[in-house]
């Protein structure tokens, strides 16, 4: 760790801020260039820590960055990690007010639910296919605290990965009732077709991006606990959205979630 646990308690207050007043900020690495990847999870876990005083809940757990499609759109190289907020959560078809945004994307996901503990180092597709109890479709609404989404990973990681609101709907299946790195997936705004992919442009298995959080997760002693909710990465480049647009994402064989913009 290069920062003192004062600034990395204001600067989880400055992004905390922005997230609130929806007002955006520079990426925090400009003012603070000796940041490493310690003092970028600190700040992410004050910010967590934040919102946890408040009286907030964590109800899930994501994965960012995990396509090539979305890490080349981003100019960055690997994944990162984030936590979901309860009350970051909309219901399937309900409404994301915009103006409590700065400047949000959409990206058509494939979320897991589990049933049994996953511990690292060493876990793999197959481990988590076998803890998996269910997948369905997810939309993430993410909402970069940075000005015009320019940022490095250590900045994205402090500011929770651009976690904004998420969505989660369709047909809850067997992981092993798909093979989801053939699975198809359609993301519709305002009924036209905007972006299509599969689940392999995540990292080959949307299951491989759980793998790799359990194992980041060992780093630290920490485990996945059974019945968490996971977003694995966007399949495609995120896609803007504006009010009075509507979003619908179709997954091959779990049927279509939605979510409204106003
Ligand atoms: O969930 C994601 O893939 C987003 C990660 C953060 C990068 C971004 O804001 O696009
Ligand atoms: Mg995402």
């Amino acid at each position: 760790m290069s920062l003192d646990t004062t600034t990395i308690e204001r600067l989880a207050q400055l992004l905390d801020g922005c997230q609130r007043d929806a007002r955006d900020t520079l990426k925090i690495t400009d003012d603070n260039p000796d940041m490493d990847w310690h003092d970028a999870y600190a700040i992410q876990d004050a910010g967590r820590q934040l919102k946890l005083d408040r009286g907030l809940k964590v109800v899930g757990l994501k994965a960012g960055l995990t396509s090539y499609a979305k890490m080349k759109q981003m100019g960055v190289d690997s994944p990162v990690f984030g936590y979901l907020m309860d009350d970051t959560a909309v219901a399937d078809g309900g409404t994301c007010k915009v103006s409590e945004l700065i400047h949000p994307k959409v990206e058509p996901e494939i979320a897991f639910v589990t049933h049994s503990e996953l511990r690292g180092p060493g876990c793999h597709v197959g481990a988590v296919l076998a803890a998996t109890d269910f997948v369905l479709p997810g939309i993430e609404v993410i909402d970069s605290r940075y000005r015009d989404f320019k940022f490095d990973l250590k900045s994205v990681i402090a500011d929770n990965t651009s976690a904004a609101r998420f969505v989660v709907g369709g047909a809850c299946v067997a992981a092993d009732a798909a093979d989801l790195r053939t699975t198809g997936i359609v993301l519709e705004k305002n009924g036209e077709i905007v972006a299509v992919g599969a689940g392999a442009a995540v990292l080959g298995h949307p299951a491989a991006a759980i793998a790799m959080l359990v194992n980041k997760l060992a780093e630290r002693g920490e485990a996945l606990p059974a019945g968490t909710l996971v977003m694995t990465g966007g399949i495609t480049e995120a896609v803007a959205v504006a009010a009075g647009d509507h979003i619908t994402l179709r997954v091959q064989g779990m049927g279509s979630v939605s979510i409204r913009f106003a």
